[in-house]
């Protein structure tokens, strides 16, 4: 196995040189790509600076900030290209800790694509404020219902796939960006049958560095899983029950 692990960063310069640092000393082998958006406090300059020194990051560039979706593509059309497998995707700002890349990794040899899952039995969430928590839960359950959804924890972008996973998905058909990307992709994986598993994180809230969640991408979220609805066929189940009654 030559597992790689992406990480799109924008703004993440207090992070990445420790997150890196302990990733590697959870998993060695591990190659890190970096898909950096030419972030104004120079995230991109120091992947490179890093890379330097260390053969297993692989730093990615994008002129702008252009969403996490086709930042998570890039730097998985690049570990494709590169013949890598499982390959992983988490948030630079430690909320995903890479002391759990191993049991990701792990569960590969059971399931097609494995989520770091706040939402089974040993998972949870640390510093996390209510109104997160109940963003987080809201989505969920909106997405579980609304498409069908088996996973528990639909949202997290704390994954591994297998390499056949990701090349049965077009990834550039997948049009949506931002954070809804992670609920169409796990939609796609499920709609094709593959496995999916769920292992247990303790989702920590970011530490340092700024959040990028906006209200805008929030709505764009719901949007895509309303489309996802729509394209899959099927009426929402509200819709009908709103039309039954006189
Ligand atoms: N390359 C790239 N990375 C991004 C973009 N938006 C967010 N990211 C990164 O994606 C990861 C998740 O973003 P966060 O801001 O932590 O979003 P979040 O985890 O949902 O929210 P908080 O933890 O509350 O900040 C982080 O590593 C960000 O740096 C983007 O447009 N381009
Ligand atoms: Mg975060």
């Amino acid at each position: 196995m030559r597992p790689a692990v992406v990480i799109p960063t924008y703004n993440e310069s207090d992070n990445l040189a420790a997150l890196i640092a302990e990733l590697h000393t959870y998993t060695p082998e591990l190659t890190i790509v970096v898909v950096d958006d030419n972030s104004p406090d120079g995230t991109g300059d120091l992947a490179d600076q890093i890379a330097t020194q260390n053969p297993r990051v692989h730093p990615i560039h994008r002129p702008k900030k252009l969403g996490l979706g086709t930042a998570h593509i890039a730097g998985m059309k690049w570990a494709i290209s590169q013949n890598m497998e499982p390959i992983l995707t988490m948030d630079a700002d430690f909320s995903h800790s890479p002391r759990y890349i191993p049991d990701l990794i792990r569960a590969i040899g059971t399931y097609d694509t494995v989520i770091g899952s706040r939402y089974v039995p040993g998972g949870g969430t640390l510093h996390c404020t209510l109104p997160r928590k109940a963003l987080s839960r809201g989505a969920n359950t909106f997405a579980r219902l609304m498409l069908g959804l088996k996973a528990n924890d639909c949202t997290a972008g704390f994954r591994a796939y297998r390499r056949a996973v990701l090349d049965s998905i077009d990834l550039d058909a997948i049009v949506s960006n931002g954070y809804s990307f992670l609920i169409e992709m796990l939609y796609q994986c499920e709609k094709r049958g593959w496995r999916i598993g769920e292992v247990p994180i303790i989702f920590e809230d970011r530490r340092r560095g700024t959040s990028k969640v906006s209200r805008q991408e929030i709505i764009k979220a719901l949007d895509t899983v309303v489309r996802l609805r729509l394209e899959s066929g099927r009426l929402p189940r509200v819709a009908i029950r709103r039309r039954a009654i006189p």
